[in-house]
């Protein structure tokens, strides 16, 4: 029975009685499509008490709300996770069975929320969990994109891009609240203090309850969708002009309708500015309304708000909440004061080409009230610091400067892993944090356990809950009780079993949609994350191919047989990556269609990664690729994700990768490669590259097979731009780190031999990832920055 006491009996009269009369069919003739809605709509139900029984309680005990503003929320699919969270996942199947198509199928149906472009928008996906299971009055603010992330197709190996489509069928999850509405303006002219837009949309709610674990907390996802003030030119339509009279219409929807696909470079467009702002001034004119209805003094707000922005994406807050604090009375000093207790920001990159600056004519032009208060905070934080280095400028070089606007308008700064947090305070923010030596703290990232063991990996959780009770979903520290039972035996042959069992289901999943067989006794090794040269999937395939080319020289050696699987999308505009992309399909071609490895090694790359790939791929690795150049990857969360799951991960000291070591112990991680402050100085030394390759055979040979065309027949200039890459340009050095890469493959290797050792490396993983649950996270930000409490 389910926590709140439904039966099977119950569920099946509530889904049946949606089909019937919230989607007007009869049960003999309903589609998959029907039966998903009609059991979304049921579970959904279930949820509206305990959302209604939170919000009356943040009411009643006033308690301090958090507000976390994201242009990204990569949540997936909802079906499984809320039956999950509602304790509902075995009375759903079982309300179906006789009468309808089974609840995996259901599952299966639905398509993914794909709000957001990596783990950015994963992460506040995740986040929106914790909160909710911590029972923390919060509300997630984002874009209700019309198109999420682009489908990926190959198209003879290439990347091809698609629109995706997910509100083409009816979203159950949602509801719409066409009277929550602000109007956003952009554009016109300033006169003093008063901002006379030329345009304007309007920002209309859509709202997601989230609920926590056991179903104990509901928040609210509050996504906006674009709307015109006007929705057509009647006089132009009247004139028979019918493109032209629905024009203001598709100008103001445009402003929802596409995810920016592009997760590392900044591209200066109008639109995406447009699109911040909308987002932000939408969310803080909800919050301001939210809190005025119960407060009456400004001044007060951080004591009951705490605001979070998700990168620099939302960073035009903090003028936006000084213009609307100022429009109910406060002096600018009174607002700007204000607005820098309530905000805090979370950096996720130092990459210097994805940190956000807008030309002031641009920010002139869409903005032009923003861009006078930027200039006089400007002059504030100058007065406050007189010597204040020329390089901290709001405005440089007639940009303004996000990332600075972000940090000196915050109460506090986080980085997302110790190493990216002092890395911060080095390098990107370091003249910042010198003036501000308090503003700066870590708050290593998190996963959801409930999504990411209880859902996707339903064989290893039963064995956990069998082997140390349940709870362990809400209290992952719990992990910890397994570890005596990995001198048993017995538990080691039934995780490895349960290891087993994910692997056969995803060869099955291969086979059926691909058609490549793979061998589950393989090593299955997975490198998933978006395709970029610095997190180095080049290198993954350039030690494939060395090891393809030892295997065809050595065919009776003593070989361990592997399956390398990527998965993965290039931003559209980024060409070296969708090259990189070409070249490992070029290479699982040529491999798994050479007879001589008889099955000794296979290259997988499906298609169109995304969140619910992840759950299916993730529970059945055995190794998890975590090869960014150190000094790259903030911090990474599919690395937990995967040694949460018991794969033992090959990495290098970056990002998380490095409390992930700590915590599991070096003895179970395949640790190689040049560490951060080694990646600096390696870079000064001219020709590192090709003195890496002279001292490398087997780099040598693997740059030769691709200089004569082995990978593209009839084509052998096709990957010389790789090639001259990796000879004269190797800023991710993956030259450098070949040699260290290849032997940790070859103790992987070794280490699988004695799949007794491997398993308990494995299980130790499990055991000991319990530090990396979301909720930790979460728990850190609510002590740290936003000085909030649960509410449960
Ligand atoms: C990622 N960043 C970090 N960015 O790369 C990763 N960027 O190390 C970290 O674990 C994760 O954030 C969570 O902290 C991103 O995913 C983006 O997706 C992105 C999107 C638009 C613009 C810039």
């Amino acid at each position: 029975m389910a926590l709140d006491g439904t039966t099977p009996e119950e569920l099946r009269e509530a889904v049946l009685w949606h089909l019937t009369y919230t989607l007007g069919k009869d049960a003999g003739h309903s589609s998959l499509y029907d039966w998903r809605m009609a059991m979304s709509f049921a579970l959904r139900d279930r949820i509206v008490e305990p959302w209604f029984a939170s919000t009356r309680k943040t009411y009643e005990t006033a308690a301090k709300r958090v507000y976390y503003l994201s242009l990204e929320f990569l949540i997936g699919r909802l079906l499984e996770d809320a039956a999950i969270n509602l304790g509902l996942r075995d009375v759903a199947e079982r309300a179906l069975k006789g009468v309808g198509p089974a609840f995996d199928e259901l599952v299966a149906d639905e398509p993914d929320a794909a709000l957001g472009n990596g783990g950015l928008g994963r992460l506040a996906a995740c986040f929106l969990d914790s909160l909710s299971t911590i029972g923390v009055p919060a509300h997630g603010y984002g874009i209700r994109y019309e198109h999420g992330l682009f489908r990926q197709r190959f198209e003879g190996g290439r990347q091809a891009e698609t629109a995706e489509d997910w509100l083409r069928q009816k979203h159950p999850w949602e509801f719409e609240r066409p009277e929550v509405a602000y109007e956003i303006g952009f554009k016109g002219q300033v006169h003093g203090d008063f901002w006379e837009p030329a345009e304007s949309v309007i920002a209309t709610a859509h709202d997601m309850p989230i609920v926590g674990w056991q179903g104990k907390w509901a928040n609210t996802l509050r996504l906006w969708a674009a709307e015109p003030t006007e929705l057509f030119d009647l006089d132009r339509f009247n004139a028979g002009d019918y493109a032209a009279a629905a024009e203001p219409e598709a100008l103001a929807r445009t402003i929802s309708r596409v995810l920016y696909p592009d997760d590392t470079t900044y591209a200066g467009k109008e639109l995406r500015l447009k699109q911040e702002y909308f987002m932000t001034s939408a969310a803080l004119q909800d919050i301001l309304r939210r809190y005025f209805a119960t407060n009456s003094n400004a001044r007060d707000l951080p004591k009951h708000v705490a605001i979070q922005l998700n990168d620099t994406h939302p960073a035009i807050a903090s003028p936006e909440l000084i213009r609307l604090l100022m429009v109910r009375g406060l002096t600018f000093e009174e607002a700007a004061s204000t607005a820098e207790r309530t905000l805090n920001y979370t950096n996720h990159t130092l990459l210097p080409e994805a940190l956000e600056r807008w030309s002031t004519w641009l920010m002139g032009n869409v903005l032009p009230q923003h861009m006078d208060l930027i200039e006089r905070l400007d002059d504030r934080h100058r007065k406050a610091h007189p010597n204040r280095p020329k390089s901290v400028g709001l405005v440089l070089n007639n940009e303004v400067q996000m990332g600075t606007l972000a940090f000196v308008m915050a109460n506090r700064v986080n980085g997302v892993s110790a190493l990216h947090t002092e890395l911060v305070k080095e390098t990107v923010f370091a003249d910042l944090h010198a003036l501000h030596p308090e503003k700066i703290v870590n708050e290593t990232n998190g996963i959801t356990p409930r999504r990411w063991l209880k859902l996707a990996n339903p064989p290893l959780s039963g064995l956990i809950s069998e082997t140390i009770g349940e709870g362990w979903e809400a209290d992952l520290d719990r992990l910890q009780a397994l570890e005596p039972a990995i001198d048993d035996a017995g538990f080691i042959e039934r995780f490895s079993a349960a290891k087993r069992h994910n692997k056969v289901a995803l060869a099955d999943w291969i086979r059926g949609t691909m058609d490549i067989a793979i061998d589950p006794d393989a090593i299955f090794d997975v490198q998933i994350k978006r395709i970029h040269e610095y997190k180095r999937q080049l290198l993954n395939i350039l030690q494939t191919v060395s090891l393809w080319h030892r295997i065809r020289q050595n065919p009776n050696g003593d070989w361990v047989p592997q399956v390398r699987i990527f998965g993965g999308k290039s931003a559209p505009g980024y060409a070296v990556a969708k090259e990189i992309i070409h070249f490992i399909n070029d290479v699982a071609r040529t491999i798994n269609s050479d007879p001589e490895v008889r099955g000794l090694l296979k290259v997988v790359y499906p298609p169109n990664y995304n969140v619910s790939m992840a759950e299916r791929l993730i529970p059945a690795a055995d190794v998890s690729e975590q090869i960014s150049t150190a000094g790259k990857e903030a911090s990474g969360t599919g690395n937990m994700k995967f040694a949460l799951n018991g794969a033992l991960t090959v990495g290098t000291l970056d990002g998380a990768n490095v409390e992930i070591r700590e915590q599991v112990g070096a003895d179970n991680f395949f640790l190689f490669g040049l560490t951060a402050p080694e990646v600096v100085a390696r870079r000064r030394i001219p020709d590192h590259a090709r003195l890496a390759i002279e001292a490398s055979q087997n780099l040598k040979d693997v740059l030769q097979l691709i200089a004569e065309g082995v990978f593209s027949p009839g084509d052998p200039e096709r990957y010389h731009g790789i090639l001259d890459r990796i000879w004269h340009h190797d800023y991710f050095l993956v030259a450098s780190d070949f040699d260290g890469y290849d032997a940790a493959q070859g103790d992987i290797a070794q280490a699988w031999k004695d799949q007794g050792h491997w398993m308990r490396m494995a299980a130790r993983n499990t055991a000991r990832m319990g530090y990396f649950s979301s909720d930790r996270t979460i728990r850190g930000y609510m002590a740290d920055i936003w000085d909030v409490t649960s509410a449960m």
